[in-house]
């Protein structure tokens, strides 16, 4: 049985008429679930609408090689990457568009980048000025609402409902917004103008370079049903392998399995794939996120057959968090290594202990004891810290510290 409740005009609300034997359970995650007394069965329906937030989603177009030809009109119109040089094996960070031509992306190898165009100008990145740049937007984006989340150097989220300039239109917002960045910051940004999120960010990629896109609520079920799995937040190449090899191309394709399935399938992700394929996303903008863990994890392309395999990989994960953990000089003490561990039966675990630094001896010992729980091969490994509380500073906590 499917039942499907369509929400009124004027939002999200969804009533549910109080039939004897079944009671409407609300989830936080926009899924209502209706619960038959008798049988003892229970039908999730999906909370079709998503609310009525207007979020955009900016992002600078080849952010670092837009800088750099600001900074230098004499490459405007050359093929440019930002990247390490191919003698030390290094990668391109990303590249302008007229090096995209060429088939150049981020992630390549310099040196292959390099065969596909000989005349790429490569320069080394400078974050001083990237990081400049970015503050610098991210003061226009605060003009118009406190509620800024930055995710990148180059991109953030903002919520603008209720906010009456231009008219309270987030499309114009985004335009006037997408001008200033051109006009004082000397690049340009393409965004995303939709009801959640999930769908701001994707529709943010629609008119890539230096345009926009607006999924209307109305639109919103249309516009996700099309939408190619892959694009869905946490699908990366393997789950959309595994998704391609079950059939399910669209979020249309993927709208059809259950949730239990989704589950078994997916693990923890089956829920969240379930309703980001009805286009559901209720996460809030949280404005000035403070970082409380820092971790990197790797899904790899064949499972880890053993733990001698996993061992072996734990050098390479070490080295990508100590790059990370530099870059992000996070001031915090560390308070406790992770390590995550997801096995080839989607089953996933975590497993912590009290540390003050980041130590790869102590991520050892927490792969043995976390592989000794199932002791199945593994296809994710992460290692991470968390960092401890802030200090409450005099400030909250209202009162004077009494010792320096
Ligand atoms: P992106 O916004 O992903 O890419 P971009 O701004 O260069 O290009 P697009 O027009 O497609 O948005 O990333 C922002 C910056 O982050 C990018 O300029 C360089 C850096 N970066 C890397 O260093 N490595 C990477 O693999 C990616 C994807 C980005
Ligand atoms: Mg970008
Ligand atoms: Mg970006």
């Amino acid at each position: 049985m499917k039942l499907r409740l369509r929400p009124g005009r004027r939002g999200p609300i969804i009533r549910v008429r109080a039939l004897s034997g079944f009671a409407a359970l609300p989830d936080k995650g926009g899924v209502i679930q209706l619960q038959v007394g008798e049988a003892g069965a229970s039908y999730e329906v999906a909370e079709n609408a998503t609310s009525s937030r207007k979020i955009i989603h900016c992002d600078c177009d080849c952010f670092y090689a837009a800088v750099e030809m600001r900074d230098n009109p004499a490459l405007v119109g050359r093929p440019v990457a930002v990247g390490g040089r191919a003698e030390t094996r290094g990668v391109i960070a990303t590249c302008n568009y007229e090096a995209r031509a060429f088939g150049v992306h981020s992630a390549m190898s310099t040196m292959r980048a390099q065969k596909l165009c000989p005349q790429l100008v490569l320069l080394p990145p400078d974050f001083e000025r990237y990081r400049a740049a970015s503050r610098h937007i991210l003061d226009i984006y605060r003009d118009y609402t406190p509620l800024v989340e930055p995710l990148s150097l180059d991109e953030a989220y903002l919520d603008v409902t209720g906010v009456e300039r231009c008219k309270g239109s987030a499309t114009l917002m985004a335009q006037e917004i997408r001008a200033r960045i051109h006009t004082e910051v000397g690049i340009t940004a393409s965004a995303g103008i939709a009801p959640n999120k999930f769908i701001a960010k994707v529709a943010s990629d629609w008119n890539k370079p230096n345009g926009q896109f607006v999924v209307r609520p109305r639109d919103v079920d249309a516009f996700v049903k099309a939408l190619a799995v892959k694009k869905l937040f946490g699908v990366g190449k393997v789950t959309a392998a595994k998704l391609a090899r079950l059939g399910v191309d669209t979020c249309g394709d993927l709208r059809s399995w259950a949730l239990a399935d989704l589950a078994r399938e997916f693990g923890s992700f089956g829920a969240a794939l379930y309703r980001l394929c009805r286009g559901i996303d209720n996460r809030p903008v949280c404005p000035d996120r403070i970082r409380k863990s820092l971790s990197v994890e790797t899904t790899y392309v064949k499972d880890l057959p053993d733990l001698l395999a996993c061992h072996a990989a734990l050098p390479a994960l070490v080295d990508e968090f100590s790059r990370r953990f530099e870059r992000a000089r996070d001031t915090r003490p560390v308070h406790k290594a992770v390590v995550k561990i997801k096995f080839a039966d989607f089953s996933q675990t975590t497993v912590e202990c009290v540390a003050t630094a980041p130590d790869a001896a102590v991520w050892s010992a927490l792969l043995d004891e976390g592989h000794a729980r199932r002791g199945l091969p593994v296809r994710l490994l992460g290692v991470g810290v968390r960092f401890a509380e802030a200090q409450r500073t005099v400030h909250d906590s209202g009162q004077i510290a009494l010792f320096g």
